[in-house]
């Protein structure tokens, strides 16, 4: 398997109030597995310098370096992986075009998408939304804690929760057996990352002992 199945926090990046280049370099430090460019209402030429940039921060670091929705930027900047939607292009496309190598992620939003989404071998799937979100413009039903639950145990390769998970809910996401999340709002916009950052970390750790 090209990832692990346990990574942990997952950070997904949508206009960082402190700023691209601020929040990559944060996550670099903390040794954070996953960061995921996610801009939805930039020029692709935006989305290819913010994510240039990104990739020369991660370069060397144990840190991977996801593009969302654009596996042609991901292909020329030389990132470590796509993430692709339900209604965006084929994972079979994308593999096509990016190779094996290539780390491909794929959002699921119900138990009948886990299971399909999984029988086409993308390196790890997305499971949500666990809660409501203000995050993503059109959310998919909200799964709750026990259909996220099932799918968890139906998916056969790594999966990661994502969806309204934030410090006061995501004991919750861990109870019920989530290993992998993503916290996009309270992270990204919060004036002082990095503390929250801590407070994930510790939290996780209360599951995982010294995981981070
Ligand atoms: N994808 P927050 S929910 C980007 O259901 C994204 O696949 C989702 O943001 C899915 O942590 C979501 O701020 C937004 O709620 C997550």
């Amino acid at each position: 398997m090209k990832i692990p199945s346990q990574f942990g926090f997952y950070s997904v990046l949508t206009n960082p109030l402190k700023g691209y280049d601020y929040i990559t370099r944060l996550l670099v430090d903390y040794r954070i597995a996953f960061v995921q460019l996610r801009i939805k209402d930039g020029s692709y030429d935006e989305i290819l310098r913010t994510a240039s940039m990104m990739r020369e921060i991660t370069a060397n670091s144990s840190t991977k370096l996801i593009i969302n929705d654009y596996p042609e930027i991901a292909l020329e900047i030389g990132a470590d992986g796509a993430h692709v939607g339900q209604e965006d292009t084929a994972i079979e496309e994308v593999r096509s075009k990016l190779g094996e190598e290539c780390i491909i992620g794929l959002s699921t939003h119900s138990l009948s998408q886990c299971i399909d989404a999984c029988s086409r071998k993308p390196d790890y799937i997305g499971v949500g939304p666990v809660y409501p979100t203000p995050t993503k413009k059109n959310p998919d039903p909200v799964l709750g804690i026990s259909i996220m639950k099932e799918m968890l145990l139906n998916a056969t390769v790594p999966a990661v929760s994502i969806g309204g998970i934030d410090l006061s809910n995501i004991r919750e996401v861990l109870d019920a057996g989530a290993k992998n999340f993503c916290m996009v709002r309270q992270f990204t916009q919060s004036d002082n990352p990095e503390q929250v950052l801590k407070d994930i970390i510790k939290i996780y750790n209360e599951y995982y002992s010294d995981f981070y």
